[in-house]
């Protein structure tokens, strides 16, 4: 579809993402339109904005390059245009070199440079100002992630008659290590102009509670924040989730059957397939996963000639050094390992550098029998739900990392500690020999979970006490 051009109406419900919810697409007819990106937050937030009239706003994708807000699909489409340069400080920078890995336990360590900051701040406000232009009064503003931390703030400055959430999709950070960060006055102020800061889990909101006592000097009484200009502030958990009906539909399609088989076929019908899918970036802990496998097989405890490890790893990030390193890392170990075990025409380590579109991960979702998601920490990881709402099967098993947040919620998984390769080794196989009774006594309750927390859940509660927040005096 092509976007109506000329200014979205003001309105009453705003989302303010990095990402704009639609991408470019080829027309039939040669010219340029719009669709609607694929994703779980546009998803769940695209039907609220379109029942409100709403907009969304966020950066399009590509640097140097001027969008005119347009209408789209019943909705507001409001683009913020970013420099290459800015690019780089803003989002490369101060957003995946500075917060990101300061955030996900400094498993990487965290650079800090005052231009990123001086240009986030830059960015996070231009963001605030666009908002600012189109909410209606007293409209409802929801502000998502690391990228826009001020954002509540300077909005709240230029619009104090709105509704303002936060939500964050990494782990917020122990005091100690959000210590570090030079700037955290700034940070912790900038978040505390919301009315609402939810977080994955609830230690994360507990530490931002912490941190607005010890660091902000604030009065706090559980879950509330008493800020100096006498607003109350409320950290909360609200786990996000998944699609789950719509992922199972399209698991069960004839399409990913077929994909699903054909897969197997492949891989040359071995009596197990293990998965993993991941964004190739390294807090997912793909060295330890390839590790352990690469173990498993050379020492004959997985026999390379009726077990698979497929591994695809998303690229991503591709401009940042760190995620550079890591995929040089990567293709090296899988290349070794594969060398060193295994035979001519079985390769036990099947690893992907690609994205592949949503039909085939529900294919491969559905054609493996153990999911390995293994993270060094993670806000949630919808990849593990993904599975337990798409392996339409009973004998299935998922493989889960304690440090994502989706462990809270998928108890019935074979937990494991990701830095422990012996611990992971042990897991691994437990997971893959155990009962069909115990596999199915274990999906089952996860998927009890994951059906009834799904997406439009999470969206609602967030949204229901947004809403229940006393108009600003
Ligand atoms: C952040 C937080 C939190 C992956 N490869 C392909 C593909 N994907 C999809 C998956 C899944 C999504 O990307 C990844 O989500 P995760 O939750 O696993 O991880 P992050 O990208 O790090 O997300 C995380 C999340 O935000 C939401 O709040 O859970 O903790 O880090 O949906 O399926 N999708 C397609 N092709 C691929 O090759 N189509």
């Amino acid at each position: 579809a092509a976007g109506t051009p000329g200014s979205p109406r003001s309105a009453d419900f705003v989302v303010v993402a990095n990402r704009l919810p639609v991408d470019r697409k080829k027309n039939k007819d040669g010219s340029q339109g719009w669709k609607t990106s694929p994703g779980g937050l546009v998803t769940a937030l695209k039907p609220v904005v379109q029942a409100h009239g709403g907009a969304w706003i966020g950066w399009g994708g590509s640097a140097d390059e001027h969008i005119d807000p347009f209408t789209f699909d019943g909705h507001g489409v409001v683009p913020v245009d970013l420099s290459s340069d800015e690019v780089a400080e803003y989002y490369e920078g101060m957003s995946n070199t500075t917060f990101w890995p300061l955030y996900h336990d400094c498993v990487e360590h965290p650079e800090y440079h005052r231009e990123w900051w001086e240009t986030y701040l830059e960015i996070n406000e231009r963001f605030a100002r666009a908002a600012a232009e189109i909410a209606s009064p007293g409209a409802t503003v929801w502000v998502q992630d690391y990228q826009l931390q001020n954002v509540p703030a300077l909005l709240r400055s230029m619009r104090p008659d709105l509704k303002i959430g936060f939500f964050l999709h990494i782990p917020f950070p122990p005091i100690e290590l959000f210590m570090q960060l030079p700037w955290r006055f700034q940070v912790i102020d900038g978040l505390l102009g919301a009315d609402i800061v939810g977080f994955q889990e609830p230690g994360s909101a507990h530490n931002f509670v912490r941190l607005g006592r010890r660091l902000g000097g604030l009065r706090t009484y559980r879950d509330k924040l008493f800020t100096t200009d006498g607003r109350t502030v409320t950290a909360k958990a609200y786990p996000i989730s998944i699609d789950s009906q719509e992922l199972l539909d399209l698991s069960r399609t004839p399409e990913a059957r077929e994909i699903a088989r054909q897969l197997r076929d492949d891989l040359g019908n071995p009596e197990r397939i293990f998965l993993g899918v991941d964004r190739l970036d390294y807090t997912k802990g793909l060295r330890h996963r390839v590790q352990a496998f690469g173990e498993l097989f050379t020492s004959g405890q997985l026999d390379p000639l009726n077990n698979v490890y497929l591994q695809v790893a998303t690229p991503t990030r591709e401009g940042v050094r760190r995620y550079q390193i890591l995929h040089r890392d990567i293709d090296e170990m899988v290349g070794r390992i594969n060398s060193q075990s295994g035979r001519i025409g079985r390769t036990p380590i099947q690893y992907r550098y690609s994205s592949y579109p949503k039909l085939a991960l529900a294919a491969m979702y559905r054609a493996a029998d153990v999911m390995v998601v293994s993270p060094l920490r993670d806000g949630m990881n919808l990849v593990a739900k993904e599975y337990v709402a798409a392996h339409d099967s009973d004998d299935g098993a998922l493989v889960l990392s304690e440090f994502a947040g989706a462990a809270l919620e998928l108890t019935q998984a074979y937990m494991v500690n990701p830095y422990d390769v012996n611990g992971m080794k042990n897991q691994i196989l437990r997971a893959a020999g155990d009962s069909h009774a115990n596999h199915a006594r274990r999906m089952r309750a996860m998927r009890k979970q994951v059906f009834k927390h799904d997406i439009e859940a999470w969206a609602g509660s967030f949204l229901s006490d947004l809403g229940s927040v006393p108009d600003p005096q």
